[in-house]
């Protein structure tokens, strides 16, 4: 399904349509779907123009993190003026932590209505992937959907990637919807996981699409390392909480949807789910999906996926489109502002599963910024959903660096996520469940479940110690592990006593 009436172009010629300081929207929700050839020229145009004596860089807008080709190109090039919502690159990384580009975090479901109340600047260009496009403006997606259809609607020009290693069948998987802005917002019509309520095609202004550049380039997700006795003991202590949760009357009888974050963890919980013979087979309402979901849904542990990207390793992906109608029955794409979106998630009932960098005894958790100065991804959509979530879990490693760190600390470096938003943390020493206990009972909780053995009596001589208030830090030392990292690369054996 190509169109005859829309020009058909090289990716070096769309770039050449593209100037200095534009803002561009692009596809991707991480690197599903990501546009590829087109942020390639770009790249290669910027080097030209830079070689050249001349300034350019892009603002470059996505739905979450991408693929090397976009975000990896763009920053070898030094091409990014500024970049939003979540990344993952390393160059790109490193030029934030610099302050050579400027980048700014957002919840993942805000993104959208963002760029349409124009928050972000004018979004001049839309550059997307696409499996079909029609002459008036229908547009199959491919792996992702993210903000693609709002960058289509507030952009002024539109360029399409054609890309055939997605067949036209993927028709159907994606379910377009998008609110309108107050003060004519309505209810979301959602009200159960697999609910339809657009259209299986993005519509777009025909006139606005500049030019289709047509491509085979696969998508660039990453395989996952294997799960270690570590990730696992989490990935079981996850659903040992929500198989006593279900036992207790707390969970109704058929489940209710999980959410869970990207990442290594993410997919070691995924797994001790599906193995627990307690938990019943469950839906999923979250924003990716990744290959540990289809050998779920193929087991029957899995009945249903609602999400934004289908972020699968490519052999993985291949086994999904040899299958397709029986996936298609059980996986809906949406832009990430359903996805994630608030109303829905708690609406729905969704059991949220993310990970932190740290957290700290009260209930706070910091999931972006390495000692609370260098970004590592963003907030992605964990504060979408932990913030609206019928039980909100973080988890992590009780230790980090070999030990020369605890990932709980006595206070969180930088804090995305507030102890009023958080109900349950769980580490591969234990679970430490918030719900109902006042400050001191929870720091208690979170040292004896969650801290690792070699930490515990340090962080116990810090609140032990203190004798006023109802959230009785002390400012002398509320940083006296992080300062010790700093200083001798190791948190361990500090001086906690108040001097
Ligand atoms: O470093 O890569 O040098 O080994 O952080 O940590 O344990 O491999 O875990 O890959 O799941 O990443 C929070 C970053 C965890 C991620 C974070 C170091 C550690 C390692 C990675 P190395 P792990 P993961 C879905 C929802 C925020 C957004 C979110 C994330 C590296 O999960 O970005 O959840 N989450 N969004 O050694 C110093 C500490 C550390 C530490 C870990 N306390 N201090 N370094 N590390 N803890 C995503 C979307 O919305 C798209």
């Amino acid at each position: 399904m190509v169109s005859e009436k829309i020009p058909v172009m090289t990716a070096a010629e769309a770039a050449a349509m593209i100037n200095d300081g534009d803002i561009i929207g692009f596809s991707g929700f991480t690197p599903a779907g990501a546009a590829k050839e087109i942020p390639k020229a770009i790249a290669r145009k910027a080097r030209a123009e830079h070689d050249a004596g001349r300034p350019f860089k892009i603002g470059v807008v996505t739905g979450a993190s991408t693929g090397d080709s976009l975000d990896g190109e763009l920053a070898r090039a030094n091409a990014v003026l500024f970049r939003t919502p979540y990344q993952s690159d390393k160059t790109l990384r490193a030029q934030i932590n610099k302050g050579e580009t400027h980048f700014f975090d957002m919840h993942l479901s805000m993104l959208p209505q963002a760029a349409r109340y124009g928050f972000l600047g004018k979004v001049r260009f839309a550059v997307i992937e696409a499996a079909a496009v029609t002459d008036d403006g229908e547009i199959v997606l491919t792996t992702s959907v993210g903000a693609t259809n709002t960058f289509c609607h507030v952009a002024d020009q539109i360029f399409i990637e054609l890309n055939d290693q997605h067949p036209t069948e993927l028709k159907g998987l994606h379910d377009i919807y998008e609110p309108l802005d107050p003060p004519h917002r309505r209810e979301i019509p959602l009200y159960k996981t697999a609910d339809k309520i657009g259209s299986p095609v993005l519509k777009v202004d025909p006139s606005k699409i500049a030019g289709i550049v047509k491509t085979s380039l696969p998508d660039e997700v990453g395989a996952f390392k294997q799960t270690d006795a570590v990730t696992q003991k989490i990935g079981e202590n996850v659903a040992a909480f929500l198989a006593a949760e279900l036992k207790a009357g707390r969970i109704p009888e058929d489940f209710l949807p999980i959410q869970s974050g990207v990442g290594n963890i993410a997919n070691a919980v995924l797994g001790a789910l599906g193995a627990n013979p307690a938990i019943p087979p469950f839906e999923m309402y979250s924003e990716v999906i990744q290959d540990s979901v289809v050998g779920l849904m193929r087991s029957g542990d899995i009945k249903f996926a609602s999400a934004t990207s289908l972020t699968l390793s490519p052999a993985v992906l291949q086994e999904v489109y040899n299958d397709l109608p029986f996936f298609k029955e059980r996986i809906v794409l949406r832009p990430q502002e359903i996805s994630n979106h608030p109303e829905v998630v708690r609406r729905l009932g969704i059991i949220s599963i993310n990970t932190a960098i740290e957290a700290d005894i009260w209930g706070n958790i910091n999931s972006t910024h390495v000692m609370g100065c260098n970004l590592m991804n963003g907030i992605g959509g964990s504060g979408d959903f932990t913030r609206n979530a019928y039980i909100s879990l973080f988890t992590c490693p009780s230790i980090a660096k070999g030990g020369a760190i605890s990932t709980i600390v006595p206070m969180v470096a930088h804090l995305d996520h507030s102890e009023h938003s958080v109900q349950v943390i769980i580490t591969e020493q234990g679970i430490a469940d918030l719900r109902g206990k006042d400050p001191i009972q929870r720091a208690r909780e979170i040292v004896e479940k969650c801290a690792h053995p070699e930490y515990r009596a340090q962080l116990h001589t810090y609140f032990d110690g203190v004798k006023d208030g109802h959230t009785p830090q002390t400012l002398q030392t509320v940083f006296a592990m992080h300062q010790a990292f700093m200083e001798k690369k190791d948190m361990r054996n500090v001086d906690m006593t108040i001097k």
